[in-house]
């Protein structure tokens, strides 16, 4: 019969101790592959667990200017020192500042340079990235409206973005300052802004005929006007200040802790 050709072949396969053990008894070998199986799955899945999401990097984005490398010194020391434009990223791994878990676990914190030029660094990190803080200068937002949006949209357009659905939290900063817009407003800006530059980007890429842009996903839907709400990323937006009357509040805001937690557990 096939079956015991099978289980012969099988059999044959297994150490001699085993053998004896099996020879006649298919039963007992159905039971032990059932049990290796097992032992397999119980390892992987207690493996998984401790392990946890390899995606803990997270992406401090923005405009030069907006207070990332501030809210990163904040995170990594407690305090900020004078800040000066940044010509290359920060990062580090540390559970961030205010964590008094023992078994807090050290997350990679990237603060990226703003400058125009060198804000492209985030595609180094998208696969990695599992979440992204993205800090707005809430008193020059109205008339950074483009550059922002620019760099916002290319943030969330990008396939690790969409497909991880990565978290965002927008953080208006300044908001101590008497010419800061409200979270709400600089949504709406933020909205029109980028639903005229997805409009742009998808006639470049029909002009082009570059039907295969693999880096930039469609974002929104298809004939409505852009919002944030569309998009399958969880997004909140805090009106934060990082520094008020010149002094860095320790730790960040809670807004941004409790953004972390989950990665930092
Ligand atoms: N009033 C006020 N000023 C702030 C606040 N946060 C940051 N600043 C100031 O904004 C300026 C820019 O902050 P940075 O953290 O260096 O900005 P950045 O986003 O790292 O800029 P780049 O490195 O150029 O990309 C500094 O002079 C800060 O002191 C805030 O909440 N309120
Ligand atoms: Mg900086």
């Amino acid at each position: 019969m096939a079956g015991d050709n099978t289980v012969g072949a099988l059999t044959a396969k297994l150490p001699a101790w085993l053998t004896d053990y099996v020879k006649d008894d298919q039963l007992a070998l159905v039971a032990l592959v059932s049990t290796a199986i097992l032992i397999v799955l119980t390892f992987y899945f207690l493996f998984k667990k401790t392990r946890g999401p390899t995606r803990d990097t997270v992406l401090i984005a923005g405009v030069s200017g907006a207070g990332k490398t501030v809210l990163y010194t904040q995170l990594r020391y407690g305090k900020t020192v004078e800040t000066h434009t940044s010509m290359e990223k920060n990062e580090g791994r540390f559970v961030p500042f205010g964590y008094a878990r023992k078994d807090a676990r050290p997350i990679h914190i990237v603060d990226l340079p703003g400058h125009e030029k060198l804000r492209y660094q985030y595609t180094e990190h998208a696969s990695l990235t599992g979440r992204v803080i993205f800090v707005i200068d809430s008193t020059t937002i109205a008339r950074e409206i483009r550059s922002v949006a620019e760099y916002l949209y290319d943030i969330l357009a990008n396939r690790f973005t969409q497909h991880h659905e990565i978290p965002i939290l927008m953080v208006c900063n300044k908001s101590d300052l008497l010419m800061a817009l409200k979270p709400e407003r600089i949504q709406a800006l933020l909205e029109a802004e980028i639903d005229r530059l997805r409009a742009t980007r998808a006639a470049e890429v029909q002009s082009q005929g570059d039907e295969n842009d693999h880096d930039h996903e469609h974002i929104g839907r298809e004939n409505e006007a852009f919002k944030f709400e569309h998009l399958p990323n969880p997004i909140s937006w805090e009106a934060c200040s990082l520094i008020v009357d010149g002094v860095a509040q320790e730790g960040g805001p809670q807004a941004v802790q409790a953004f972390l937690r989950q990665l930092v557990r």
